[in-house]
């Protein structure tokens, strides 16, 4: 089985390299914007070529592994986590960078077996960074070990976060109550680099302390949970519980003093599940 995996692992960075050099092509030729949930969730031919390519390969390669997509499930698939062993991949997390030219654009493959993560691989491809971890074998970037910070003094902390595609005034107001709050505890600052995976892989390396969003999906966040993780960070929910894949709220972060400093000034709403069932979603 060990074996089996880190064959899996090994195919998840070739493609992740392949895509990645398919997204840094496209950069700013590819204007072939449409639009999903909202006229601010975009998603372009390359997202939808790219996950078709990862799908072709990853079926051909393991028939019998189960795929959980962004592209797939929103053309329908269903978005649901088995036992099974399953790639769970955004083919370009930070679309909305991709489609400005924004330079943070990755490819995220998360996999996950017994519903618990083996892997993750997210490839920062216009900086050409890729970010691996391997359960119990540690985080890397470009082949060199990842740690976290270790300060724990949310005051001497840089946290990020995100704005999300949701512009419901009562979200966006709890968003940036929760910002105030974090900013004003006081904090050295706020980042966000405009791609969940990314700002995971920013915890991992050490240089930002914690990144919290609620309404991101499993496939922004599976790869880089098992970066931070195995960087020697922690995972929660923004309720301070533990973190649910499907439950599209994170707080990843270099130790649990600083995830629980950030939960209690968060402003906690519930989005709709990823795996809810499909009559629920608009
Ligand atoms: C995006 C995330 C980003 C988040 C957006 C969105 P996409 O992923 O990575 O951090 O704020 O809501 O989910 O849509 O570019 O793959």
């Amino acid at each position: 089985m060990t074996d089996l995996w880190q064959n899996a692992m090994d195919h998840a960075v070739a493609l992740a390299k392949k895509a990645g050099s398919l997204v840094r092509d496209a950069v700013q030729n590819d204007m072939k914007v449409m639009l999903k949930s909202s006229s601010v969730d975009l998603v372009t031919k390359t997202d939808q070529m790219v996950e078709q390519l990862i799908i072709d390969s990853v079926k051909e390669k393991f028939p019998t592994h189960s795929f959980i997509g962004e592209e797939s499930v929103a053309a329908g698939e269903p978005c649901v986590l088995t036992d099974n062993p399953t790639w769970i991949v955004d083919p370009v997390d930070g679309t909305t960078n991709f489609v400005h030219g924004y330079p943070f654009v990755a490819v995220s493959i998360g996999f996950a077996v017994n519903r618990k993560l083996e892997f993750g691989v997210v490839y920062s491809c216009i900086e050409d960074k890729m970010y691996t971890a391997r359960k119990g074998k540690g985080a890397f970037c470009n082949g060199l070990l990842l740690n976290v910070s270790d300060q724990k003094e949310i005051s001497q902390s840089i946290i990020a976060t995100e704005f999300g595609s949701n512009r419901d005034t009562e979200v966006v107001d709890k968003i940036f109550s929760s910002m105030r709050k974090i900013l004003c505890l006081p904090i050295h600052g706020i980042r966000g680099v405009g791609t969940a995976a990314t700002n995971m892989c920013l915890v991992a390396s050490g240089c930002v302390e914690a990144y919290y969003e609620i309404g991101i999906h499993c496939w922004d966040i599976a790869a880089g949970a098992i970066i931070v993780t195995e960087a020697g960070g922690v995972l929660m929910d923004v309720d301070g519980g533990p973190l649910d894949l499907m439950s599209r709220r994170v707080v990843a972060a270099n130790n649990k003093i600083i995830a629980e400093s950030i939960v209690k000034e968060i402003d906690a709403f519930t989005p709709l599940r990823d795996d809810a069932p499909p009559e629920t979603k608009d």
